[in-house]
């Protein structure tokens, strides 16, 4: 404690604060026994968000005021494709080892006839297990004490697909909890009804791998970190300027451009790093981002530079070009198997392409201007990812400089401030809203709850337009972060916006303002570091002035 504390004044809100922290942070854990007093003592509290301790938070629920013991042997029942799917398998061996963590120290002995709750039976009505954007998310969980008599058992996991399955699991898994005193899990405020589903379907992560590296252990822990908050894309933009860390067996020397031998990943990580995600019902959207953001490419095949000293864009003029990003795209068609792919397009700087003899001839002879240049190249991208059967993705400058020329199908990313989203929409393109303003975690400036209070739907009115925002991104872009310190970088803004994803205003209207969010939001801080995660504290002393 005093390495830990050693400068504090305990006359300074500083001391208060963080006392005040450690306590939030501990009470799940140490003093549950005086949680369970506080909760049985009072009948009506499904609605107090102080003491539903759930994030994201559920569209519908009702709790009472029992609290039930969880069997330590807790088991798994199913039918339909609940009971023979390895995604759900694993997914609940994953969470028994996250609920009963701290079990194995207990000194009492138990017998199963101790227990309120000893099995959880997962109902799973479709076999698809395809993972797709928009694929059916959504469950009910249902906890109660049994009488002895009931068929269904004392949780019951009813979803449509194995996906919807897993979001209940980590319902369930939420609300278990280690009582110290006693060392059993228990499930407090029971019983509990929830019927729960997704605001929207596609609710990412950004991380950049090549402003930094992060090993694939990284990458995973990232992966399952995403999943707690129910985040279901990892929008993984591999490739930038700096380093080109992806194995492409079509052109093997485009890793060349990776920072060492050692920071790549070959063709087999990228697979493990999907399958991973997909057992945890998270799609990865890869990204390659061109023409601007490409100069590692040209470490191996110099060509792809216009000149030594007009590095980026890509030349635009050569074939060769095209044939490059053709072969990455048809390598990455077998690892990558989300519908969306993001084809990049921001931040193009064209002026070295006029000041490079042979681009600007080849603009002459087509009587182009660097602008067309830089559309010609988006274009012929879309093409080609479209032809390998994608949906584009681009950046919001592609829309803004010459949205009339997108394939219809494109979605647009969002990133430059609020205003895109609806003009694009009105337009008919669907769009992903990442607001720099609110949705970068690289600024290290906007706290939780400016993360919380964004709205994806900002300045959109009409519901069919507003149908077209298919979700939201937070992003990490990676020039000043790498694997020391990611996870605190994260977390636990990102949950702020993926509570803002998941759960609709209406459905729930306790999770409508960031002072009502607070409490729960710290409880789920401290879950996640209880699950190993390293995440920040949820407010930042120095950067904000305490309650009053
Ligand atoms: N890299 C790429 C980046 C950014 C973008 N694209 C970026 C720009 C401004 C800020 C943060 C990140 N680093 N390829 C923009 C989409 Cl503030």
């Amino acid at each position: 404690m005093s390495t830990r504390f050693p400068t504090i004044n305990p006359n300074s809100p500083h001391f208060f604060f963080t006392i005040f922290s450690i306590c939030l942070c501990l009470t799940p854990i140490i003093t549950n026994s005086r949680t369970i007093r506080t909760i049985t003592s009072s009948s009506h509290l499904s609605d107090d968000s102080s003491t539903t301790y759930l994030w994201p938070l559920p569209s519908e629920f009702t709790s009472g005021n029992e609290t039930l013991t969880v069997n330590p042997n807790l088991s798994i029942s199913g039918s339909g494709n609940g009971g023979n799917s390895v995604i759900v398998r694993d997914a609940f061996a994953r969470y028994k080892s996250i609920i009963f963590k701290h079990v194995g120290r207990s000194k009492f002995k138990f017998s199963d006839l101790d227990y309120d709750v000893g099995k959880v039976n997962v109902i799973v009505h479709s076999s698809d297990e395809e993972l797709q954007l928009g694929v059916d998310e959504s469950y009910t969980l249902l906890i109660a004490k049994s009488n002895g008599l009931s068929i269904i058992g004392e949780v019951t996991i009813e979803a449509n697909t194995v996906y919807g399955a897993l979001r209940g699991l980590e319902t369930f898994s939420q609300l278990c909890g280690f009582d110290y005193g006693t060392k059993t899990v228990q499930i407090y405020k029971a019983p509990w009804f929830i019927k729960d589903k997704p605001r929207f379907a596609f609710r990412g992560l950004l991380l950049d791998t090549s402003r930094h590296y992060y090993p694939i252990e990284i990458i995973k822990q990232i992966i399952e970190s995403m999943s707690y908050a129910k985040l279901n894309v990892l929008h993984w933009h591999i490739i930038d300027e700096q380093s080109f860390p992806l194995e492409v067996p079509a052109y093997p020397k485009l890793w060349k451009g990776a920072y060492t031998k050692w920071e790549r990943y070959t063709v087999e990580d990228a697979s493990e790093i999907v399958n991973f995600a997909k057992m945890r019902g998270i799609n990865v959207m890869a990204e390659i981002d061109v023409p601007g953001h490409a100069e590692s490419w040209g470490t191996g095949y110099p060509d792809l530079w216009p000149s030594s000293s007009c590095r980026e864009p890509l030349d635009v003029s050569k074939n060769f070009t095209f044939e490059v990003l053709s072969g990455i795209l048809q390598d990455m068609r077998d690892i990558f198997p989300f519908e969306l792919f993001h084809l990049g397009g921001d931040e193009v700087n064209t002026d070295c392409w006029k000041y490079t003899p042979h681009v600007k001839q080849w603009l002459k002879e087509r009587n182009m201007t660097e602008k067309d240049a830089y559309q010609y190249f988006v274009i012929k991208g879309q093409e080609i990812a479209i032809s390998k059967n994608w949906i584009p993705v681009n950046w919001e400058e592609t829309f803004n400089t010459f949205a009339e020329k997108l394939n219809p199908k494109t979605v647009v990313h969002n990133w430059l401030g609020p205003g895109v989203c609806p003009k694009a929409v009105a337009q008919g393109f669907k769009c992903i809203y990442s607001n720099q303003g609110v949705w970068y975690l690289d600024h290290l400036d906007v706290q939780w709850d400016g993360f919380y209070d964004a709205e994806p739907l900002e300045g959109i009115t009409d519901s069919t337009e507003q149908k077209l925002v298919i979700g939201g991104e937070v992003c990490m872009w990676s020039e000043t972060a790498d694997p020391s310190n990611v996870q605190q970088t994260i977390w636990p803004r990102a949950a702020a916006a993926a509570e803002r994803l998941w759960t609709s205003k209406e459905a729930a209207p306790i999770s409508n303002t960031s002072e009502t969010a607070l409490t729960r939001l710290q409880y789920f801080r401290c879950l996640l570091t209880r699950r190993g995660v390293q995440a920040s504290p949820v407010t930042n002393f120095y950067a904000r002035s305490p309650p009053s």
